[in-house]
């Protein structure tokens, strides 16, 4: 039998007995036999959810880069690494061998040295799905930086606002970013956000869409002839396994997004053996993630995952709409993709535009799918069931989070029998509870809760950065002595799980997190505005939208609603990013509030949803009459 490599259930069953059973010997047995450590650790595991601190293969010393690169260039050296697909079909794929991408690794990490770049420092990354992408997270890692890529649609106040969280020395981005028939100024919208950032001495920059840009002397340089003249060997710096390996961040039901900070052994060492295991992977399958990488699960699964098992990963630069419906599906034909990783929103989009852009490819060489991100409903399951996977590629619904760092609960590919809108079982190693609202655990199946994990996992994010005490609060002090994931779940009658959605106030929209209280912050900021709330509602494409309530000051009250509408939207897009936009905004003169002052989000959310038959009790409020004021005005 395997431990790393679980091909029935029987098989899923024992290891994960023998994983939570003796979680140390097990996992010691699994980082000591797949991966390359320049030292072994001293201790396997050290844990105290109460301060929380955890860490994993302390005293180990690696270099990740070395297990994703190097110890590959010996088995496999002229496999290829990325293909690297274009937006525009036109242009040529590119394939990037693991000789070639440890010559790229090599040659950047060589340059973010040459500008005063060393262990530890922060470098932000804001650039498309490129290969410099996931070079320069490489690149990173090879000299022990701490990357923190910020997703490329984001605005340039939310760029600026993680640029000075994390006091970014540098940041990388390019010219500007092809997306379907648009192009996108990326380094204008880093010249915005840098007026803003005291703290970053150079910005490189990749050339992607040959634009006319703005270079500001001293600070600004172009990447290219820079590589070009750099060595193309680079000894990597020897880190310790709890070192940090990147920051990345996710929005909070509060305040400001929260750097999670990941370890460098622990998210190594799970990363890879989730890959291995969720997608089966296999020496010459062909793996796809449709994901960006700046979110966790192109960090984790396309990026470091894949390529700590040698793996061949694609990276995709368009948008599944570009130039037709059938883009996905072209690709999948063109490069054979063995396996196929998105998001539910993706699959009820294409589902919507009809299987005729399904039909015209060659889907056979497909064996696994996947989805993240949300729940996905049963109609799309069985879409992507029929048309994608032809009823032979089990789905694999895959449930985790930024903090978790890798999959969670997910069905094993031809080991669990899938059941559509469930997640299934817990992934080896990990032990999930479900709690009641005072704080017990509920045993048993046919149950539901608030989901928590009991037991230390090797990588779960070890704090926020700057700000450990927020870390504590968010995930440790819900429930004693268990980390909260802020999801409710249900355990049905033999134990599959279903992820019913968030309990906090961040709202999913197309797979993306979106916490309420910044984008309630960026609409306040508009003059006529006095106050908002901001909830979600069912969309049939997007999972949920946003629906605003907004109270507008006296001075505003005159105004054409409709202009108002686009000007908060803007203001949203500019502080945010496009994706926070609302599809609806409703004017009104108050918001249903509780003696103490707290906006009742649960009454808003029902009548946003047109949910409003047992709104339940509503005397207790400070100003119950609104609620009818909304429910008639309701969009
Ligand atoms: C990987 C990722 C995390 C939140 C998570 C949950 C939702 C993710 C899901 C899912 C139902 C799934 N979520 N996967 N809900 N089924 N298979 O998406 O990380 O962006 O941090 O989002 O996404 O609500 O708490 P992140």
């Amino acid at each position: 039998m395997s431990n790393y490599h679980i091909k029935h259930l029987e098989e899923y069953y024992q290891v994960y007995r023998k994983s939570v059973r003796n979680p140390e010997v097990f996992w010691e047995e699994i980082a000591e036999e797949h991966f390359m450590w320049r030292k072994k650790w001293d201790n396997v595991l050290s844990w105290d959810f109460t301060k929380p601190e955890v860490k994993w293969f302390e005293g180990a010393k690696l270099n990740i880069t070395e297990n994703c690169i190097d110890r590959h260039i010996y088995t496999r050296g002229d496999k290829t690494a990325i293909i690297f697909e274009p937006n525009n079909p036109d242009e040529d794929a590119q394939h990037i061998t693991y000789r070639q991408l440890h010559d790229k690794v090599c040659r950047f990490a060589n340059v973010l040295k040459e500008k005063g770049i060393g262990k530890g420092d922060r470098v932000c990354i804001y650039l498309p799905m490129i290969p410099e992408l996931a070079i320069s997270v490489l690149a990173c890692a090879r000299i022990g930086a701490i990357h923190s890529v910020v997703f490329a649609g984001f605005s340039s106040s939310a760029l600026a606002t993680r640029v000075k969280d994390c006091d970014a020395k540098m940041v990388i981005t390019s010219d500007g970013s092809y997306r379907g028939s648009k192009t996108i100024d990326l380094k204008g919208i880093v010249d915005d956000a840098l007026n803003d950032c005291e703290g970053v001495e150079s910005v490189l920059v990749a050339k992607r869409i040959h634009s006319e840009i703005n270079m500001k002397e001293g600070r600004d340089h172009w990447l290219e002839p820079l590589l070009e003249e750099a060595y193309h060997d680079c000894v990597p710096e020897i880190m310790d396994a709890e070192d940090p390996l990147f920051i990345l961040y996710t929005s909070g039901s509060t305040g400001q997004p929260k750097g999670m900070v990941h370890s460098s052994g622990g998210y190594m060492v799970y990363t890879a053996y989730t890959f291995k295991n969720v997608f089966q992977y296999r020496e010459n399958d062909i793996y796809w993630c449709t994901a960006d990488i700046g979110w966790i699960t192109g960090h984790s699964y396309i990026v470091y995952g894949p390529l700590a098992n040698g793996a061949t990963t694609v990276m995709f630069e368009g948008v599944p709409s570009y130039p037709d419906y059938g883009r996905f599906w072209q690709i999948v034909e063109k490069h054979k993709v063995t396996q196929f990783y998105t998001a539910p929103t993706a699959i009820r989009a294409l589902a919507k535009e009809g299987v005729e852009h399904v039909e015209n490819h060659d889907l056979s060489s497909l064996k696994v799918l996947g989805t993240v991100g949300e729940p996905i409903n049963e109609e799309a399951w069985h879409w992507y069931d029929d048309n994608i996977g032809k009823r032979k590629a089990p789905i694999v619904d895959t449930w985790w989070q930024t903090e978790t760092g890798g999959i969670m609960i997910t069905p094993i590919p031809f080991a669990t029998p899938t059941k559509p809108t469930y997640a299934t079982l817990p992934f080896i190693g990990i032990q999930p509870a479900l709690m009641d609202e005072q704080g017990q655990e509920i045993k048993g199946n046919q149950v539901d809760g608030r989901l928590c994990i009991k037991f230390p996992w090797p990588s779960m994010a070890r704090t926020i950065w700057g700000n450990h005490q927020r870390y504590k609060d968010t995930y440790f002090s819900a429930f004693e002595n268990k980390y909260f994931t802020g999801d409710g779940a249900l355990r049905d009658e033999v134990g599959y799980y279903r992820i019913t959605g968030r309990v906090d106030d961040v709202v999913i929209v197309s797979g993306h997190n979106l916490g309420t209280a910044p984008i309630e912050d960026a609409i306040n900021e508009h003059p006529a505005v006095s106050e908002s709330a901001i909830v979600g509602f069912p969309h049939d494409i997007k999972g949920n939208a946003l629906y605003g309530y907004v109270i507008l000051k006296e001075t505003g009250e005159s105004r054409n609603h409709d202009n108002l509408r686009k000007e908060i939207n803007q203001l949203i897009t500019e502080q945010i990013g496009p994706i926070a936009k609302l599809d609806k905004i409703q004017f009104t003169s108050g918001l249903p509030k509780t003696r103490s002052g707290k906006i009742m989000r649960r009454i808003l959310r029902k009548i946003a949803s047109n949910d409003t038959a047992n709104l339940g009790d509503t005397s207790t409020l400070l100003n119950p009459d609104c609620v009818k004021e909304i429910m008639d005005g309701v969009l």
